[in-house]
């Protein structure tokens, strides 16, 4: 551990991931309606396809659709039979059965969880769990705090199997990294070798439902790191409700999450500022240890939603400017993609998982000169 490390200690992580406290229908009842009535700041060439758009794919498709898609299987887009998805109104909010139709992901994918460990008996999680990695001073992987384990769900519960809920992610795999302790504090040290860890081991994706005030070298350098490996690394934008920077979702290479609720107003808990990139929703009902389910809020329950997104695009995107990586791609497709939701200091806006994979989409297809 390093000296800069050894000096931050646990408890700077102690209040940041608390969950909270939201109606038990993630009603919000405590947004000030100042909160919605100013602009997001201007984002990079926002993109809506068009219906001329969408008309012009359809033609390039159907001349190329043999030859593109030799050997492809697809299942019939349907809306998730997961028995409570009629609760989480945030994958409606965010258009996820829409998204999903252009993509339900892939096991291969990986989005790594670094937080309190992931209850690897639940059965909406046990599956997606491809490896466990504990760098805490607990003696388990398992998650005795719980704050992972509903983070993980938001992410990538297992889809469409009647239980539970439905992920962000749908098919793709969670890896679970625990950096938070069992009482849910965790010091810079294992969450900087968590990221450099998961990067070293094929995350495609990395969530941090976490952050602290103390701005580290090493710690952005270890984000910087696992974006040269090509992962895309999401956090929190933390939950004091304020713009003082909060790390590591300032750094550049972080997509900063702010918490947007049923009615895209801000959380009045959720931080903000010009180094917010994009909000997502702040309340969710998710996965629980011991096959259980709650609801809770925070800005620790709107990364995972970009997290999950994140692992999808990763089945859609392509390499577009031949830097051997698609995290870039990703990251401008996320930023793109949001709806503009007329609030201020949430960066490009509310996510919209639907048009972020229609941009990707889009991007995989090189329409003939003669369809311009
Ligand atoms: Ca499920
Ligand atoms: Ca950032
Ligand atoms: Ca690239």
């Amino acid at each position: 551990m390093s000296q800069l490390s050894a000096l931050l200690l646990v408890t700077l992580f102690s209040s940041m991931i608390a969950s909270i406290p939201i109606s038990a229908d993630c009603i919000n009842t405590s947004a000030k309606p100042e909160n919605c009535s100013e602009k997001t700041q201007a984002c990079p060439e926002a993109v809506n396809p068009t219906i001329n758009d969408l008309a012009r794919i359809k033609t390039e498709i159907l001349e190329n659709v043999e030859i593109r898609n030799k050997g492809y299987a697809a299942k019939a887009a349907e809306v998730p039979d997961d028995v409570n998805y009629g609760k989480q109104w945030g994958l409606a909010k965010v258009q996820a059965s829409q998204a999903w139709n252009l993509s339900h992901g892939s096991s291969v994918i990986k989005i790594a969880i670094l937080d309190s460990g992931i209850d690897s008996s639940h059965p909406e999680l046990a599956s997606k769990i491809t490896v466990n990695k504990n760098f805490t001073e607990s003696n388990t992987t398992e998650d005795k705090y719980g704050h992972g384990t509903f983070v993980a769900g938001i992410a990538a519960a297992e889809t469409n199997n009647k239980l539970g809920i439905a992920g962000m992610g749908y098919n793709v795999s969670l890896m679970n990294v625990k950096v938070l302790g069992d009482n849910g504090g965790g010091s810079y040290a294992w969450i900087i070798r968590g990221i450099i860890w998961a990067a070293d081991n094929g995350a495609n994706v990395i969530n941090l439902s976490m952050g602290g005030d103390i701005d580290s070298k090493d710690m952005q350098e270890a984000v910087d790191y696992a974006w040269s490996k090509g992962v895309v690394i999401v956090a929190a934008s933390g939950n004091n409700g304020n713009s003082k920077p909060y790390y590591p979702a300032y750094y550049n290479r972080c997509i900063a999450v702010a918490a947007t609720d049923q009615n895209d107003c801000r959380y009045s808990f959720s931080d903000f500022g010009s180094w917010v990139s994009v909000a997502a929703p702040g309340c969710s009902f998710s996965t629980m240890p011991g096959n259980s389910y709650e609801t809770m809020g925070g800005t620790s329950m709107a990364s995972p939603y970009v997290a999950g997104l994140a692992g999808l695009a990763f089945t859609m995107a392509k390499d577009n400017n031949d830097d051997g990586k698609r995290n870039d791609e990703i990251f401008d497709a996320i930023l793109k993609g949001c709806d503009d939701v007329g609030v201020s200091g949430i960066g490009c806006g509310r996510i919209n998982a639907y048009r972020t994979m229609s941009i990707l989409y889009k991007s995989r297809i090189t329409v003939p000169a003669n369809l311009l």
